[in-house]
């Protein structure tokens, strides 16, 4: 039934996302190519504010900027044929979600405003209210449910016949939640993201930011859903638990994917790309498929994607190796086996050094994730994370803040309890956050200024030559000489050496 005639589904990000470099919207472009895969109109507006970012008085324009994304986000729904907008919200982003919404309904009255993503699935609760501007909440995996509820909606069907969403029904002045989704089994039954839809040159341009530190015509790519993980610091355990699926981590195929890759290549002339997954390495059988098909097809481009060290040993990073694998993002977070068993991490500190030194004996470098102010960190804790950084060496190193979101098992444990109207300063800089309410921000027992160990922890293991070896590799080589875009590294390369300076000076 053709339900879409002169109608169409806008997709918007809140405007904060507007500033996150080369950061495509995936959850949105999934949604859009379901949606027009189903055969109904959709659009994703996406406003991108680039400039502004290299600019030297980016945060002192912060607000302004934000101001001038919300205008044109606006706007640019008040012109539309919209009858649905579509907004996708992480927790820290209520306040702007509601605040677009509210404007959305006061520029083109009667558009009916669905949220999801992240928090409405924790919290679909949150989004009701006296006078909310929400009409419905879709919890859980978007694609089937959106698609479904945009056609009740058209149709004036019955909505809790729809899975997986919430609303508020004004007839039985109650709160009407439909019975949950099942997770989507097979994934390659789900569309490819709608690129189309993007400004892909922008997307695709070469930087530093999507094999991160690798300097790359590249695009991120999705090779699974789900983590089996259940790290206390991280809110991928509940999202498993809210799905209830013994089966909630799931893989596509190799085919699927490559023909993903091969398409992005012909058609946007990537040169990488970079596996944007919880775990890439989820099943080793998977990957080596997957590997197999990149060699069988004498495929130049490299690739990144993230890892846990024990899910990895050397004849699996041969294989990927081999297959254009370039470098990989560990979550090492700790130095020790105790601390790493208080985040319930699942890795001992012999597994990390194993796995780093395999990498290194085969020529992959390595991205490791440092994890700070966890509960009862203290000053030794510290050292052992030097220590182990010293040893294993990794090319680059990022020291990552803890701070509590809803929904982590830390978060619960220690009662955190941010009121709906805190959420947004998890957006904050997290050592402003620790230093100005640590009674609800600090967790480590130490005293140690936290701001300034990091800077002084970043300099000693980000060195300039580590980072830019990879320009020496013949597979980089290799992958610039082949590549159909060599004068957009050139003028990209311009653009951010001019922001690092404006960052830097
Ligand atoms: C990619 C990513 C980003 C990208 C986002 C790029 C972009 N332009 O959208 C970047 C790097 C910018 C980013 C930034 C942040 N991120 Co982030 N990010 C992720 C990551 C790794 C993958 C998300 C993704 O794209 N998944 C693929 C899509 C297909 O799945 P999905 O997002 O779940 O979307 C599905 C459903 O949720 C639903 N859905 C989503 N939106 C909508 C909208 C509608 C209308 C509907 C119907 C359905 C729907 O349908 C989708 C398809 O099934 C997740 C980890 C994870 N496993 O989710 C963290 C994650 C989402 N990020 C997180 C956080 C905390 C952040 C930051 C706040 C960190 C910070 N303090 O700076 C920032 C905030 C962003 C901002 N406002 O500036 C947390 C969120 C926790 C929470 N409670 O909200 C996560 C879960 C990481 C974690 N494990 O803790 N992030
Ligand atoms: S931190 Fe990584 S490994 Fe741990 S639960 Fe979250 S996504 Fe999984």
């Amino acid at each position: 039934m053709k339900t879409n005639e002169g109608k169409e589904v806008l997709l918007v990000s809140p405007s904060s996302r507007a500033f996150n470099h080369y950061r495509p919207p995936l959850a949105l472009m999934y949604l859009s190519g379901y949606l027009k895969h189903c055969g109904e109109r959709s659009r994703i507006i996406d406003v991108i504010h680039a400039h502004q970012i290299r600019d030297r008085s980016f945060h002192r324009n912060m607000e302004t900027y934000y101001r001038e994304v919300e205008d044109e986000i606006v706007e640019r729904v008040a012109r539309s044929e919209a009858d649905i907008v579509g907004i996708t919200c992480y927790t820290p982003e209520l306040d702007e979600v509601e605040k677009l919404a509210r404007r959305f309904k006061s520029v083109k009255p009667g558009v009916i405003i669905i949220v999801g993503g992240i928090h409405p699935t924790l919290h679909p609760e949150h989004f009701f209210y006296e006078s909310s501007p929400f009409d419905f909440a879709v919890v859980g995996e978007g694609e089937i449910t959106l698609c479904d509820l945009v056609r009740a909606i058209r149709s004036k069907t019955e909505l809790s016949s729809v899975l997986g969403i919430v609303f508020y029904d004004k007839n039985k002045a109650s709160l009407v939640i439909t019975e949950r989704r099942p997770v989507v089994e097979n994934l390659d039954d789900i569309a490819f993201p709608d690129y189309d839809g993007l400004d892909m040159n922008y997307y695709t341009s070469a930087s530093p930011y999507s094999i991160r530190g690798v300097f790359t015509r590249s695009f991120y790519v999705l090779s699974s859903r789900g983590c089996p993980s259940s790290c206390v610091f991280c809110v991928s355990k509940r999202l498993r638990e809210y799905h209830g699926a013994r089966h909630y981590e799931r893989l596509r195929s190799p085919n699927s994917l490559y023909n993903e890759i091969k398409y992005l290549q012909e058609k946007y002339f990537i040169d990488a790309f970079y596996f944007i997954d919880d775990l890439f390495t989820l099943s080793k059988d998977n990957v080596r498929c997957f590997c197999e098909l990149l060699r069988s097809k004498q495929n130049s481009l490299i690739w990144g994607c993230s890892s846990k060290v024990n899910t990895v040993d050397y004849d699996i990073l041969k294989i990927m190796r081999d297959a254009g694998c370039i470098q990989i993002d560990f979550g090492v977070e700790k130095g020790s086996d105790t601390a790493l068993a208080s985040l319930k991490k699942g890795i001992t500190v012999k597994q990390i050094k194993s796995t780093f030194s395999n990498c290194r004996n085969l020529g992959i470098r390595t991205f490791a994730n440092m994890l700070v102010n966890t509960p009862g960190e203290n000053e030794k804790d510290l050292c052992d994370m030097f220590n182990l950084l010293d040893e294993i060496r990794p090319n680059i190193v990022s020291f990552n803040i803890f701070t509590p979101y809803p929904g982590c098992e830390i978060y619960d444990t220690f009662r955190v309890e941010l009121e709906r109207q805190q959420y947004a300063w998890l957006l904050r800089n997290a050592v402003d956050l620790v230093l100005e309410m640590p009674e609800k921000f600090r967790f480590a027992s130490h005293s140690v200024d936290i701001g300034q160990w990091i800077k002084q922890a970043m300099i000693r293991y980000n060195r300039i030559w580590p980072n830019l070896v990879e320009f020496f590799d013949p597979r980089y080589i290799i992958s610039f000489l082949r590549s159909r875009r060599k004068g957009n590294y050139i003028r990209q390369l311009v653009l951010l050496i001019r922001e690092f300076c404006n960052q830097k000076f």
